[in-house]
């Protein structure tokens, strides 16, 4: 069953994320079509939703799997006043919030792998994917981009992936409302942003230190085909990953992919 858009959008009356609810049944990507709407002066708050993507995106060109009928693809558009170098942290803001989330429905610890996967005994049940556009003087848009798998089942991922990722119905043996799940998010989503916005980044890390994935553990982090190894040192205080060397030394990686290293 496609989403009744009317229903969601009554229930998220009054809210500042999801004061604006655009739904479309099938769409390429719900970030390419909230990068559209946001050029075209769409407020902030306004989430795009589809029941469906063509061409889902994630990072570095690759693609995100989005089936009709299971999931959740959405995208938030928001309008925030940081410098733009900062909009990385909302990134981490998102899965503090999403995390949150799903935690109202699943018993099972989400942790948060830097710097956008939420994972659930350590398999992928989120991507989280954000794009800005900057304007003269600062952030035009900042767009965040959530792809959540509820109800999919194991058979049906992608062979390539479907050893790493999972969905809330695999780990929670039922079926789950996504229209309960986006409420949830919207929720969540919006006191995290006004933290953010009031008070910083500082409560945010705070949060997601609280739920990193990757705590004691050995990262091989890939970046611009350049390869760093060692042992999660946290994040610092503008969101960069921290690893420590064999000697000890501090490094900080302000982009790329890591991988928790087994044993
Ligand atoms: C991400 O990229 O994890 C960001 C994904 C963001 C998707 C949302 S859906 C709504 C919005 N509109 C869009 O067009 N995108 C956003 P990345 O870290 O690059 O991870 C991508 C990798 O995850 C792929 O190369 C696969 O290995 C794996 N993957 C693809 N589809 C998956 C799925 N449904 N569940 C789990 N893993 C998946």
């Amino acid at each position: 069953m496609p989403f009744d858009a009317k229903v969601l959008q009554s229930r998220l009356t009054g809210k500042r994320i999801g004061c604006r609810l655009h739904y479309e049944e099938t769409v390429d990507s719900t970030n390419r079509v909230a990068m559209e709407l946001a050029q075209g002066g769409a407020p902030e708050g306004m989430v795009v939703l589809a029941d469906r993507q063509t061409a889902g995106r994630g990072r570095l060109q690759r693609s995100w799997q989005s089936p009709p009928g299971c999931n959740l693809y959405l995208s938030v558009i928001l309008r925030p006043a940081i410098p733009p170098h900062d909009a990385s942290q909302i990134t981490l803001l998102a899965g503090v919030a999403v995390a949150e989330a799903i935690s109202a429905v699943c018993t099972e610890r989400v942790g948060i792998k830097w710097p956008n996967d939420l994972l659930i005994g350590g398999r992928k049940v989120c991507g989280i994917l954000t794009e800005t556009r900057t304007a003269t003087g600062g952030i035009d848009s900042v767009v965040v981009g959530i792809g959540l798998n509820v109800n999919m089942e194991r058979a049906d991922f992608d062979p390539a992936h479907r050893e790493t990722a999972t969905s809330l119905r695999e780990e929670t043996g039922r079926d789950h409302s996504r229209e309960d799940l986006l409420f949830l998010l919207c929720e969540r989503f919006e006191p995290w942003y006004e933290i953010f916005l009031r008070d910083g980044f500082a409560p945010v890390r705070e949060g997601w230190l609280a739920r990193a994935e990757m705590t004691g553990k050995r990262l091989r982090v890939l970046f611009c085909d350049e390869v760093r190894e060692g042992v999660f040192a946290g994040i610092d205080r503008d969101g960069a990953l921290l690893i420590a060397d064999e000697q000890g030394a501090i490094r900080r990686i302000i982009a790329g992919d890591a991988t928790i290293m087994k044993g």
